[in-house]
C-alpha cells in the first residue's frame, strides 16, 4: 500500500489495486465526512455569518420553498417544534445521502468526491439565496465541503493523499497487524474529534454572540396603560390567564435560528414613498415618547380552538410618530416592514394610522422583548393577524403600495390584508376527558381585536344558546375570559361556543381552514360525563 503514491491523481482512477473497502466502513466514512463538513461549516459560520451555517442555510431555504400545504401540515403536526422537526429530518436525509456517497466513493472515489462537493455547493447556493445574503455567506459550506472531501479520501483511500496521508496516519502503523484497519480507526477517530471540536467551537461562538449583546432597560412609558379594571383578569383554573407569560407566549416565525440583533448597532431605516428618509439608532428610538398597551396577538395559522394567540402588556413607540417624522406621501397604501433575516410583512397604511395603538414595541410584560419575540424592536398593530403586522427583529420600513409589492406571505397565497376574525375558544373542560355529572365549569377566552368582544354564548348538544359570563373589558384590543355553569348529565355531550364582536356580528359557524385569511367556525368539544 505504501508503494502507491497517487496524490496528484485524486479525482482519477486508481492505477493499480481498486479500493476494496467493505460496505459498512464505506458508509461510515461517508457519514463521518458529512459530519465533519457540517461541523467545520458551522465553525466558519460562527466566525463569519451565523445564518450561513450549512444546515441552517439549507433548512431556511426549504422553509421558504415549501409549498403551502406542506407548511400547514408541518405546523399542524409539529406545532412550535416544526423547526426542530425540520432540522432532524434534514439531518436524517443527509445521513442516508452521506452513507450512499461513502459506498459510491469506495468504488469510484472521484464520484464520491464530486458528490461531496455537490452537496457543499447546494449549501453555498442556499446560503447565497437567503434574502439578506452577502457573498461570504458561501464560505461556510465551501470550507465544510473541502474538509468533507479531505476526510472522505483520508478514510476511504488514504494512499491517494500521498505523503500527506502517510504523515497524517503515522507510518509506524504500517508495522502493526492489520495496518489498514488501524489506519481507518485512527482516521475515523480524528474525524470524530474534529467534528466535536469544530461543532463545539461553532456552538460556543454562536452563544457568545448572543450573550455579548448589551442588556437594555425597559423604558418607562410616557403614556402608561390605563389601570386594568377589576375583574378583567380572572384566575380561573383551566382557563388561559389574561396575560400570557412570556415563556408561554406562542411563537410563529420562519427563523430556524433566532436572529441575534445588537441594539448597539441596530438601525431602523424608513424610506420609500416618504418626504424624508430617516435612519434611527436604538438611542434615537428611546428618546421618543412611548405608549404602554395591552394587546392580544393572534396568528392567522391558528386553528379553531388553537393556541397561537396570547395577550401581553407592551411598551413601544407609536408607529405614527415614526411615520410622521418621515412624512407618508399620499398613495402609499402599504407599509412593508422587514426583519434582519429578510422577512417582509405588509400592513395597510390606513389601518396602521387610523388611531389604533400600532407601535414599535420594545418591551413585553415588563421585560425587554425576548429574543424569540423580536428583540430589540418589533411591530404590532392591534386587530391584524401577525403575518400582516407583527414584524419581529424589525430593521426597515418602506412605504409603498399594494400594487407594487407582495410581501413574503402574500407571495405564498395568503390574503394581503389580514383583519383578525372573531373567535371563542373553550379551554375547560378538556375535550374527551371524562367529567363527573353535576356542576361543571365551562370556560375559555374570546377575541375580536379592535372590535371588542360583546358576548359569548354556549350550547350543549346543539340545544339553545346560553349567554356566558364575561370578564370585564380591558380594551377592544384584548381578549375576554368567559365562563358558563353547566349541569352535566351522564352521557357524551357536545359543547360549542361562539362570540359576538363589538359591532354586533355573531361569529360564523362556517368551518374554514386558516389558509388564506384565518380559520372560522365554532370551537366544539366532546365531553364524556359519568
Ligand atoms: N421576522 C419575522 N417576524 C414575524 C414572523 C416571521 O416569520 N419573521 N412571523 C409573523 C407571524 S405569522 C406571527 S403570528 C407573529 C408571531 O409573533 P410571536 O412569535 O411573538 O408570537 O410574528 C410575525 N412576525
Ligand atoms: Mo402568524
Amino acid at each position: 500500500m505504501t508503494s502507491i503514491d497517487s496524490s496528484s491523481d485524486l479525482a482519477g482512477h486508481l492505477p493499480t489495486a481498486p479500493v476494496s473497502m467493505r460496505a459498512v466502513p464505506s458508509a461510515i466514512s461517508g457519514v463521518l465526512a458529512a459530519a465533519t463538513s457540517l461541523a467545520v461549516g458551522h465553525l466558519v459560520a460562527g466566525l463569519l455569518a451565523p445564518a450561513a451555517s450549512p444546515l441552517l442555510a439549507v433548512g431556511s431555504t426549504l422553509v421558504d420553498l415549501a409549498p403551502q400545504p406542506v407548511k400547514a401540515i408541518a405546523i399542524d403536526t409539529f406545532g412550535e417544534n416544526d423547526k426542530a422537526a425540520l432540522l432532524i429530518a434534514i439531518s436524517l436525509v443527509l445521513v442516508v445521502i452521506a452513507a450512499a456517497i461513502g459506498l459510491v466513493a469506495s468504488r469510484r472515489l472521484a464520484v464520491g468526491v464530486g458528490a461531496v462537493a455537490g452537496v457543499g455547493a447546494i449549501g453555498a447556493v442556499a446560503a447565497l439565496a437567503r434574502p439578506v445574503a452577502v457573498p461570504t455567506d458561501a464560505l461556510p459550506s465551501l470550507f465544510g465541503a473541502a474538509i468533507g472531501v479531505l476526510v472522505l479520501v483520508l478514510l476511504i483511500a488514504p494512499e491517494r493523499l500521498g505523503r500527506v496521508g502517510r504523515v497524517l496516519l503515522d507510518p509506524g502503523l504500517a508495522d502493526a497487524p492489520r495496518p489498514e484497519r488501524r489506519r481507518f480507526l485512527v482516521a475515523a477517530g480524528a474525524a470524530v474529534g474534529l467534528t466535536l471540536v469544530a461543532g463545539g467551537l461553532g456552538a460556543i461562538l454562536a452563544s457568545a454572540r448572543r450573550t455579548a449583546i448589551g442588556r437594555i432597560a425597559v423604558p418607562v412609558a410616557t403614556d402608561p396603560a390605563p389601570v386594568l379594571p377589576a375583574g378583567a383578569a380572572l384566575k380561573i383554573p383551566g382557563i388561559a390567564p389574561f396575560y400570557t407569560p412570556n415563556a408561554d407566549f406562542y411563537r410563529v416565525d420562519t427563523a430556524l435560528d433566532v436572529p441575534v440583533v445588537d441594539p448597539a448597532t441596530w438601525r431602523l431605516r424608513v424610506h420609500g414613498m416618504v418626504d424624508r428618509e430617516i435612519d434611527l439608532t436604538f438611542d434615537d428610538l428611546l428618546q421618543l415618547p412611548t405608549i404602554e398597551r395591552d394587546i392580544t396577538l393572534t396568528c392567522v395559522s391558528n386553528q379553531v380552538g388553537g393556541g397561537y394567540v396570547g395577550t401581553a402588556r407592551w411598551i413601544g413607540v407609536p408607529l405614527r410618530t415614526i411615520l410622521d417624522m418621515a412624512g407618508v406621501r399620499p398613495g402609499a397604501d402599504q407599509i412593508v416592514s422587514r426583519s434582519v433575516d429578510g422577512m417582509t410583512i405588509g400592513t395597510p397604511t390606513a389601518v396602521a394610522l387610523d388611531g389604533r395603538d400600532a407601535m414599535l414595541a420594545l418591551a413585553m410584560n415588563g421585560e425587554p422583548l425576548p429574543a424569540v419575540h423580536g428583540f430589540p424592536v418589533r411591530m404590532l398593530v392591534p386587530g391584524l393577524y401577525g403575518y400582516v403586522s407583527a414584524t419581529k427583529w424589525l430593521v426597515d420600513i418602506e412605504l409603498t403600495t399594494f400594487a407594487a409589492y407582495d410581501p413574503y406571505w402574500v407571495q405564498r397565497g395568503w390574503a394581503p390584508r389580514g383583519p383578525i376574525k372573531t373567535m371563542a375558544r373553550i379551554d375547560t373542560p378538556r375535550p374527551l376527558t371524562p367529567a363527573a355529572a353535576g356542576a361543571v365549569m365551562v370556560g375559555g377566552v374570546a377575541w375580536a381585536q379592535h372590535r371588542g368582544v360583546e358576548r359569548v354564548e354556549v350550547r350543549i348538544d346543539e340545544g339553545d344558546w346560553h349567554e356566558a359570563t364575561l370578564s370585564k373589558v380591558d380594551t377592544v384590543d384584548t381578549w375576554r375570559q368567559w365562563t358558563f355553569a353547566w349541569t352535566a348529565t351522564p352521557g357524551r355531550h357536545l359543547i360549542e361556543a361562539r362570540a359576538t364582536d363589538g359591532t354586533g356580528m355573531i361569529q360564523t359557524g362556517d368551518r374554514a381552514e386558516p389558509f388564506p385569511d384565518g380559520a372560522t367556525g365554532w370551537h366544539s368539544i366532546l365531553v364524556p360525563v359519568a
